[in-house]
């Protein structure tokens, strides 16, 4: 098995998971409309973002090896091509695009990670196509291109949000690149922000990787150090962060100055020969999508892992404080038609003087039975009504949030809650949300824990071995040691035999 029939084994494995264990739970609570695994079980994406005429199309024409997509000075491109393998009909090894379909298409065919995009209604759909094209390079990803960035004002003119979507095609992203030009070293904070903030934290750097492009356009080399200066001040202001993210510098062989710039004056060329043009490195750092896609999955299932075991302990939770206090009414009701029915057989014996025990008897039962049933039926329901608007007035009381974590957990979680408690009238059964709560919870313990084993071992293979060169073909022919499969297995079939039974 070669490394990337490896890789392509875990994330079935990966995926499986989610369907098998994490989507009855999601659809069932309301946690999520949409089977989890939509977003993971296609190819690994690479987004590409950046400013208007940054060179996205061009790189991307360039990793692919033709002409797919148009380039141009000025905004040219409104559109997000999704942009995936697909085979030549007559076997030609000529690059170019075999298929071409519309958004709503895309976003129609579960085949596809894009139901979520829906939201975004006609005029997004509009603006979003696919593109098959027969490049090598799409053996194993899928490129998006992406309208170019606009400042704020033409911003509003897109008719759909523009912020949101990218962040939504972020979320699904396993790589991000985000082009800068010289002339535009500075402009793309809020589209920064609104990524950062969709992406879980802690996946966040590992994901992105910033490109100043078209360095072939500076006037010299201290022009060039300005610019990297400038776009270094810039990203440290949008991340926060005081030390500077590795920013790829590149320009294309093709489309590259022959010494002039565009308004005619002459450049200092020889920066060039100093600097080197840093566009195969990126082809390696975006072949490695499918590395990414693996370890994404693992944070995807550790995420929703967490957040299920949560929302489903909290509903757990709650039937279980419910059914004490269910005893207890039981038990109160049972006390009060108790000392009614002494009363009434009193009452009777002592004020009616009727001594005939059969009567006294029935009146005294009848009395219990009459109370007992008001009890258990109109009392109840007021209770149960009662018991519920205390519970959605505190809802921080049915779980322990004893460190950040879990307040990060809950409040992704609580509102959800909250809904499935409001829906349901607070009646559902306890047997079900504790065998959902106590499956998802191992899933989320040991499978996670189990993932990151698995993947350790996989990035300490690809690093100590003497012969792995990330950037040599022949990797893939050689056989990884160890068989990842049978280990996810092993997680579902004993969960399934031996513990969930909820203890
Ligand atoms: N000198 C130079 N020109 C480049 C380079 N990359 C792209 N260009 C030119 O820049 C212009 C814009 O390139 P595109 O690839 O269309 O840019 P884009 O980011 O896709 O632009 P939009 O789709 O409009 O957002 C084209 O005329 C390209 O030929 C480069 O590295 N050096
Ligand atoms: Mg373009």
């Amino acid at each position: 098995m070669n490394q990337e029939n490896n890789i392509d084994s875990l994330r079935a494995e990966f995926s499986g998971l989610v369907e098998k264990y994490f989507t009855p739970v999601a659809l069932r609570y309301g946690y999520s409309d949409v089977p989890l695994e939509t977003n993971i079980k296609w190819r690994p994406l690479v987004l590409m973002l950046g400013n208007y005429s940054s060179g996205k199309s061009t790189l991307i024409n360039e990793l692919l090896g033709g002409e797919v997509q148009a380039t141009g000075q000025a905004p040219t491109d409104d559109s997000f091509t999704v942009i995936t393998w697909g085979d030549a009909e007559n076997g030609t090894d000529t690059v170019h695009v075999v298929e071409e379909r519309d958004g709503k298409f895309l976003l129609n065919d579960p085949e596809y990670p894009f139901e979520g995009l829906k939201k975004y209604g006609q005029r997004f759909a509009s603006h979003l196509r696919l593109k098959k094209v027969n490049s090598p390079f799409l053996q194993n990803l899928a490129l998006i291109d992406t309208p170019g960035m606009l400042d704020s004002i033409t911003e509003r003119d897109r008719g759909y949000s523009y912020q949101n979507a990218v962040g939504e095609l972020a979320r699904i992203a396993d790589l991000i690149l985000i082009l800068f030009d010289p002339h535009k070293a500075g402009t793309v904070r809020e589209t920064y922000t609104s990524i950062r903030d969709t992406l879980p934290a802690h996946t966040f750097e590992d994901r992105i990787l910033f490109v100043l492009n078209r360095i072939d356009e500076c006037a010299s080399l201290t022009d060039l150090l300005q610019v990297y200066g400038t776009l270094c001040w810039n990203l440290s202001q949008s991340t926060g962060r005081k030390d500077i993210p590795v920013i790829h510098l590149t320009y294309s062989p093709k489309a590259r100055t022959a010494g002039h710039l565009a308004n005619g004056s002459k450049q200092d060329m020889r920066y060039l020969e100093l600097i080197e043009n840093q566009q195969e490195n990126l082809k390696k750092a975006i072949l490695q999508a499918p590395h990414h896609r693996l370890d994404n999955l693992a944070t995807f299932i550790e995420t929703h892992g967490e957040r299920l075991t949560h929302m489903t302990e909290a509903l757990f939770n709650y039937r279980r404080q419910w059914r004490k206090f269910a005893i207890k009414f039981a038990f109160l009701g049972l006390l009060s038609s108790l000392v009614v029915s002494a009363g009434a057989t009193f009452g009777i014996s002592t004020y009616l003087g009727i001594p005939d025990p059969i009567i006294l008897a029935s009146a005294g039962g009848g009395a219990a039975l009459v109370i007992f049933f008001t009890w258990m039926t109109f009392l109840k329901k007021k209770f149960v009504t009662r018991f519920l608007a205390r519970q959605l007035k505190n809802p921080d009381k049915l779980t322990s949030l004893d460190n950040q974590a879990r307040m990060d957990s809950w409040n992704s979680v609580k509102d959800i809650v909250l809904t499935y408690l409001k829906k349901t009238g607070g009646v559902y059964s306890l047997g079900d949300v504790e065998y959902d709560y106590f499956s998802v919870k191992k899933v989320f313990e040991r499978g996670t824990r189990e993932i990151r084993e698995v993947l350790n071992e996989l990035t300490a293979v690809r690093h100590d071995d003497p012969h792995s060169k990330e950037d040599k073909d022949d990797m893939d022919s050689r056989d990884l040691p160890y068989n990842p499969g049978p280990r996810f297995i092993k997680i579902p079939t004993k969960l399934q035999d031996e513990e969930v039974s909820g203890n």
